[in-house]
Order: C-alpha cells, then sequence, then structure tokens
C-alpha cells in the first residue's frame, strides 16, 4: 500500500476502485477514493509498483463518485464500481439459532441495495460480483452457511426479475474470518455482457441438491460487452462435472483449476477475433484455506502461467469443504 500512497492526484482521477485486504490504515480517502475493506489477510504478492497487496482497478477518468445507503460507488461513464457491508448483527433476532437467518436477511437487504442503486445510477448489468462472509462452511439451521447465502442471492434476482441461469454475472464467494460483516462489490456496466459456461464443468445453476437445495447464482465467466472486451473469470475450483476433485491434494487441485482457466479462455476466444485471450497476460487472484499451501499451489501456478504474471494470494476459505484453493482471473484482449 506504501506504492499506492505516492501517486499525486492526476493518478487518482483515473482509480476507479481500491480494494484492500491487507487491514492496513490507507489515508486515501483524501483523494475522493473510497476504500473497500476485505478481512482477508494476504499471503503473497508480485511485486508491482503500482498496487502492492491492493486490488487496484484503473480506467480513464474523470470519475464521479457518490454513496446510496450503504452503496459507495464511483464511475467513469462506462464502469460502475460499488460495494457495500452489511453486519450480519444489524439483523440477528437474538436467538442464536439466527445465524443463518441473520445471513439470509444481510444477503437480502445487501443485493437489494447493490441492485436499486445500479439500476438508478443506469449501470443495471453486473459484470463481476465478488462476495466475502464470515464461517462459509458452518453448518446452521438446515444447511451450510454459504447454502443459505445462496438461497437469499437467489430470492433478490428472483423477486427483480433478473435471470438465474444463462445471463448471470461473473462472480466468486469465499469466506472470511467470524465477525466480518457480509462485504459485496462489483463492476457494472450499461450494457449487457457476454455470458460464457466451461465445457468441463456444470454450469453452477444447474448444481445438483447435494450442493444445497438452492443453486448458486453466477456464470463461470464474462466478457464485457463494451469496446474494451475485458475477460472476468469467476472464482474457479477444483470441479470437473459437478464434483469436487483431487480432495486434500491441493496441487493436483492447482492443476485442475488451470484446465478449467484454459476452457474458460478457449471459451473466450471462440467469442472474439483470433486467440486474443493468454493464460500468461491475465491477473490472478487466488483465495487459499490453509497458508502452508500458498508457496506448493504458487509453483504448480508458475509452471502454468509463467514467472512475470501477476497473482495476489489471499487467506479465505472456499465453499466447500473438500476444496483448498480457488482462483480467480481478469484480463484483457491482445491487440490484433
Ligand atoms: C464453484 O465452482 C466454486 O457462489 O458466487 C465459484 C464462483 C464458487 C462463484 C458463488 C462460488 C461462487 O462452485 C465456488
Amino acid at each position: 500500500m506504501n506504492e499506492v500512497r505516492r501517486h499525486p492526484a492526476s493518478w487518482w482521477q483515473d482509480v476507479l476502485a481500491v480494494v484492500s485486504f491487507d487491514g492496513g490504515v490507507h489515508p486515501m480517502a483524501a483523494a475522493g477514493v473510497s476504500l473497500t475493506d476485505v478481512k482477508a489477510p494476504v499471503l503473497g504478492a508480485t511485486a508491482d509498483g503500482d498496487h502492492g497487496t491492493a486490488e487496484v482497478w484503473r480506467l480513464a477518468g474523470p470519475m464521479h463518485s457518490g454513496q446510496r445507503g450503504r452503496v459507495c460507488y464511483r464511475h467513469n461513464g462506462r464502469l460502475l464500481f460499488a460495494s457495500l457491508s452489511v453486519a450480519e448483527a444489524e439483523f440477528a433476532d437474538g436467538t442464536t439459532a439466527g445465524a443463518a437467518t441473520a445471513l439470509r436477511r444481510a444477503t437480502e437487504a445487501g443485493y437489494r441495495e447493490m441492485f436499486d442503486a445500479l439500476e438508478t445510477l443506469a449501470f443495471p448489468y453486473p459484470l463481476r460480483i465478488w462476495n466475502f462472509f464470515s464461517d462459509i462452511n458452518l453448518a446452521a439451521e438446515d444447511g451450510e452457511r454459504y447454502w443459505h447465502f445462496n438461497g437469499a442471492r437467489q430470492d433478490v434476482f428472483i423477486d427483480l426479475k433478473r435471470s438465474i441461469a444463462g445471463n448471470v454475472p461473473a462472480a466468486s464467494a469465499v469466506g472470511v474470518a467470524t465477525c466480518s460483516p457480509l462485504t459485496v462489490y462489483c463492476i457494472a456496466s450499461a450494457q449487457a455482457p457476454i455470458a460464457l459456461e466451461n465445457p468441463r464443468q456444470c454450469s453452477a445453476w444447474d448444481y445438483p441438491a447435494q450442493y444445497g437445495p438452492r443453486s448458486p447464482t453466477f456464470a463461470r465467466a464474462c466478457i464485457s460487452g463494451d469496446a474494451a472486451q475485458t475477460l472476468f473469470i469467476s472464482g474457479t475450483a477444483s470441479i470437473v462435472g459437478h464434483a469436487s476433485a483431487h480432495a486434500g491434494d491441493q496441487r493436483e487441485q492447482t492443476r485442475e483449476i488451470v484446465r478449467n482457466i484454459r476452457a474458460l479462455i478457449g471459451a473466450a476466444n471462440a467469442r472474439v477475433d483470433g486467440q486474443r485471450y493468454r493464460l500468461e497476460h491475465l491477473h490472478y487472484k487466488v483465495y487459499v484455506r490453509q497458508a502452508e499451501h500458498q508457496p506448493s499451489i504458487d509453483r504448480e501456478l508458475r509452471q502454468e502461467v509463467g514467472a512475470a504474471a501477476r497473482v495476489l494470494y489471499l487467506k479465505a476459505d472456499i465453499c466447500r469443504p473438500d476444496l483448498l484453493l480457488e482462483i480467480e482471473a481478469v484480463g484483457t484482449p491482445e491487440p490484433l
């Protein structure tokens, strides 16, 4: 973050968003850019002069910032970044059995506010949504907390007459430390994206009921509908078909994930002219369940993506207990 602080005001004009994962003190609100803070410890980051350990999105400014209820947003007329945090405690009804009910209510409130802001601001299409909440694998009231999150998220999509299969946003949903609020942030557009699925995987909206009574609502990847054709790859796990693969083996899971990401890059390249997205040129974020696995995951990943690729490692829980890591990616196409 020290690197981020050094920039002049002109640099900040082109900053759409900063997401901090290290929990440090960041006196950058002065620059007019609100900071999204996620309580996921950084386990490693590629040395990068501009970004350090934060996630920084830069686009051509000028930017416009504001707040609507809990939602902080900033946009350049083409893309909008929006984020919010909701404390589950706000929705607890006083009984301990409320553990899942409070998460459901917080998720519903958060998603309603988020979509309301996107529609009012005329960026109705979320391209990519990031979700963080605590104790994702914990059993609570007939099912894991992730299942409750899925139910509440899908309820809001249905209620707002949004599609729950096919044209859905790319996403990730991972677990952070106990007592952290639900934090959701997204990148949204005025133009519909091209949603992509992975031929090696069952679509998440078609998962069988063994993974929860309500399916997760996300696409495996999408390409922004504007001229930039930015590729957003959702959190990608070691899942083939609908089944988790290589339980207990983080190296094999990493290799399976790279096969999934290669398949998604293939699907993306089939939708643009030429082989324009390349594994070596994407920016990666890796969620690692057990910190001690990071070095071996990094070795496996580097063999595939190369030493130069930008990779940020965060400690977070993955939504199925048998999954040890999940990898997301973003990239722009090579010039023709
Ligand atoms: C999976 O493929 C792994 O619930 O939004 C990946 C991406 C996963 C997004 C979500 C979950 C989500 O099912 C988990």
